[in-house]
């Protein structure tokens, strides 16, 4: 494949301008989408719980990187971020044509250390059909569903960076163009660009652009704050409700309620039955949210007990 540029437009930029470079590169910066007075706030909102997170361990989340989810449980500013209308204007032209809901995939601070390697360039609409390397790792690909992956858009990103976005310090490498390429075809590594950019702006990139973050070789942190979003249709990355449980999504605006799946995502998608008291009918989730369950106990042999 032939190199590309990594396209980069203002944060205000039409949704239908973007949702084209999208479908043709996979990727796009939006410049400045946060102010630097946004930027502080924000990390210093989420610095106790990044400094309290534990390293990665593994070869694919690397082992001198911190993830810390759960964020919209933790962080007000974080929760007025995944409802932007910039970006979900964005969400809704780009995936549009896949769904009729759309839901919240995952929400991540992603710290990459001094020291960390380069990650491995994959695709994010592999957390579906299972990463095909290495060969003896268990599930194996589904072809199945690896084909039917490569006939949907099943996922958009945002990557708001929270420190300055550079090539010494990890910056995200994306592959403009790779979003076709067969599942077993890696881009060759002159095809992939450090989405350099600096605190406040985002990087935008599909579920299908081969990326991964860049290596660290300089002497701070690169922080970013990672916003996935994916179709209503679809099992959520990061379970949403458990990182964000009723008692607090109860508080919490409807439309992030909507986008943690406290919403039906289709005519007869994630309705509920309460277990307590007996006798309730199908209930749409949103009405977990409006009155505390009734806590539930089992009996002796297992079974719910039945409260008067
Ligand atoms: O942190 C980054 O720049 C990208 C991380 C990533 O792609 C991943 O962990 O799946």
């Amino acid at each position: 494949m032939s190199k590309r540029e990594l396209q980069t437009r203002p944060a205000g930029a039409p949704s239908e301008e973007l949702t084209e470079i999208l479908e043709r590169d996979g990727c796009v910066v939006l410049k400045d989408f946060a102010s630097q007075t946004q930027v502080a706030s924000i990390n210093s909102e989420l610095r106790p719980f990044i400094e309290a997170t534990m390293r990665s361990s593994s070869d694919f989340g690397g082992y001198k990187t911190t993830r810390t989810g759960a964020l919209m449980a933790r962080s007000p500013l974080c929760r007025e971020l995944a409802i932007d209308p910039r970006i979900l204007s964005l969400v809704e032209r780009f995936l549009g044509p896949y769904a009729n809901t759309f839901q919240l995939h995952l929400t991540q601070v992603i710290r990459v250390l001094p020291g960390e390697k380069v990650q491995m360039p994959h695709r994010d609409r592999w957390a579906w059909s299972q990463i095909p390397t290495p060969p003896e790792v268990e599930p194996t690909v589904n072809p199945v569903l690896a084909r039917l992956m490569t006939e949907i858009e099943p996922q958009l990103n945002v990557m708001l960076a929270l420190t300055d976005f550079t090539n010494e310090n990890g910056a995200t490498r994306v592959a403009p163009g790779s979003s076709r390429l067969p599942d077993d075809t890696t881009p060759p590594d002159d095809a992939f660009v450090a989405a350099e950019m600096q605190s406040g702006s985002m990087l935008v990139f599909t579920g299908s652009v081969f990326h991964g973050a860049g290596a660290n070789t300089s002497d701070s942190d690169r922080i970013g704050l990672n916003i996935d979003y994916t179709l209503g249709w679809l099992r959520q990355e990061d379970n949403q409700y458990l990182s964000c449980p009723p008692e607090i999504a109860k508080d919490l605006d409807p439309k992030l309620q909507t986008l943690l799946g406290y919403a039906v995502g289709g005519p007869s998608m994630g309705y509920f039955t309460p277990p307590l008291p007996a006798g309730e009918d199908l209930s749409p989730p949103q009405r977990a949210l409006e009155q505390p369950m009734k806590p539930v106990r089992l009996d002796a042999d297992g079974r719910l007990e039945f409260a008067e």
